[in-house]
């Protein structure tokens, strides 16, 4: 079997790439190794860029997604028991969405059951060869048989544990990372959101986010240990730590409920260098990951997927290969502003368990400076609204 380009991973990413492929005329085979329904429940990010929403709405997946949105313009920075707002809508000119991953991967499938896409779900054992040639291999295992599939390309979007990144010789990547020695304990449920927009936590007992879903779906988030055990979190005592953590004046008018889900997330900066190795292309988490504060792991996978689909049409359509040459530069100079936001968010609103007195005399400076200058803070209104393309 032949395709243009072969798809590892069915996540965000992939499925946005085979969705802007498919529009373009370009065929591609989706490898992905769990189940639809798997995919569909995944929880994970909720805060979109405007140039991922462009993005969205240019695949064709933006319907459902433009009715159902919540726009802020602002967002809110607590420390000391106080809130201050960033007004990011008068300090950048933009805003933000806010609309759930699940909702952006169950249109994405919608959609490529609509045009009949071929995406393999439970494909075991995708491994990948050939990849310095021109004509490189997928194999997997899917009923007790072997496949195997010959592509012009292949792209790896399997995300942080997948195979692609594997497959580069350790001698031609480069691995930078910072793993954090903490994780963040998520929580879902049916109720009304603490306020209408984010409010993100500096506190003694750690940071914690009050994000949403929806106007009557709450997302909240509380640093913990990274070896944190989810089965010692009863409901009871998230919702308890919760109100300690968040000024008081929010804590009194939370509305508590069943959780829908909770999970612990490690957290991590990492960038392999280049995104590229022969005729497989990285995108996405299996390239890069930052940690959650600064909401730009989704909005990083849309905005490689966006460059690898311009530089492979541009390919198909008029047998140049520049885009393709420039890609991995192209991503890596958003990826590491990127890096550098999330990195410094993390270290400004979170407790970190190491740290000397000076360094947290130094982290409450900051914070003191960054709510009294509007020039700190439209640096951090322009990072966390999403730079320019480029
Ligand atoms: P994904 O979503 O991990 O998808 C990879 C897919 O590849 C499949 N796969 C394989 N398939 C075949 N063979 C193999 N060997 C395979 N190995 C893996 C997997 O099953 C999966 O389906 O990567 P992708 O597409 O690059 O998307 C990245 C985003 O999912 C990620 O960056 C975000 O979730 C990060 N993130 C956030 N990003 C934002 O932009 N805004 C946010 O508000 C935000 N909040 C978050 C987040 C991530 C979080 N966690 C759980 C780490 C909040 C949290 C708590
Ligand atoms: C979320 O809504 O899950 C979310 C929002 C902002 C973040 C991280 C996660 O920084």
């Amino acid at each position: 079997m032949h395709t243009q380009v072969g798809i590892v991973g069915a996540g965000p990413a992939g499925l946005l790439l085979a969705r802007l492929l498919g529009l373009a005329g370009v065929s591609c085979v989706v490898l992905e190794k769990r189940t639809p329904d798997y995919l569909r429940a995944r929880i994970r990010a909720g805060l979109l860029e405007q140039g991922t929403v462009d993005t969205l709405v240019d695949a064709g997946v933006g319907d459902r997604l433009m009715r159902e949105r919540l726009i802020h313009d602002g967002v809110e920075l607590a420390f000391d028991g106080r809130r201050h707002r960033i007004d990011l809508k008068a300090l950048s000119g933009k805003v933000v969405t806010i609309y759930g991953q699940a909702e952006v991967q169950a249109d994405l499938m919608d959609a490529h059951a609509a045009m009949g896409t071929e995406i393999v779900y439970e494909a075991e054992d995708v491994s990948l060869h050939g990849l310095t040639g021109d004509k490189p291999r997928l194999r997997y295992h899917k009923g007790g048989q072997t496949h195997e599939i010959t592509c012009d390309f292949i792209a790896g979007c399997d995300g942080f544990h997948g195979v692609s990144r594997q497959a580069i010789p350790q001698d031609v990547i480069r691995i930078y990372e910072r793993v954090y020695p903490f994780g963040w304990l998520g929580m879902l449920s049916d109720t009304p959101p603490v306020n209408h927009e984010l409010i993100y936590t500096n506190h003694e007992r750690g940071f914690a986010l009050c994000t949403m879903r929806s106007l009557t779906r709450s997302r909240y988030y509380l640093q913990v240990p990274a070896d944190e055990d989810v089965g010692d979190w009863s409901d009871d005592r998230f919702w308890t730590e919760l109100k300690r953590r968040i000024p008081a004046d929010a804590a009194a008018v939370l509305k508590t409920g069943p959780s829908l889900e909770m999970s612990v997330a490690p957290l991590r900066s990492f960038v392999a260098e280049p995104l590229r190795y022969g005729r497989l292309f990285l995108a996405g988490d299996s390239a890069h990951i930052v940690p959650p504060t600064g909401a730009k792991g989704l909005n990083l996978a849309v905005a490689d997927v966006r460059f690898l689909t311009e530089a492979l049409t541009r390919f198909y359509t008029s047998g140049r290969s520049d885009l393709l040459d420039g890609y991995s530069d192209r991503c890596l100079a958003r990826v590491w502003k990127a890096q550098r936001f999330s990195w410094w968010m993390t270290n400004l609103t979170h407790r970190f368990p190491e740290a000397l007195p000076f360094e947290r005399r130094a982290q409450s400076a900051e914070l003191a400076y960054l709510v009294s200058s509007q020039a700190a803070q439209t640096t951090l209104a322009e990072n966390y609204v999403g730079l320019a393309l480029g």
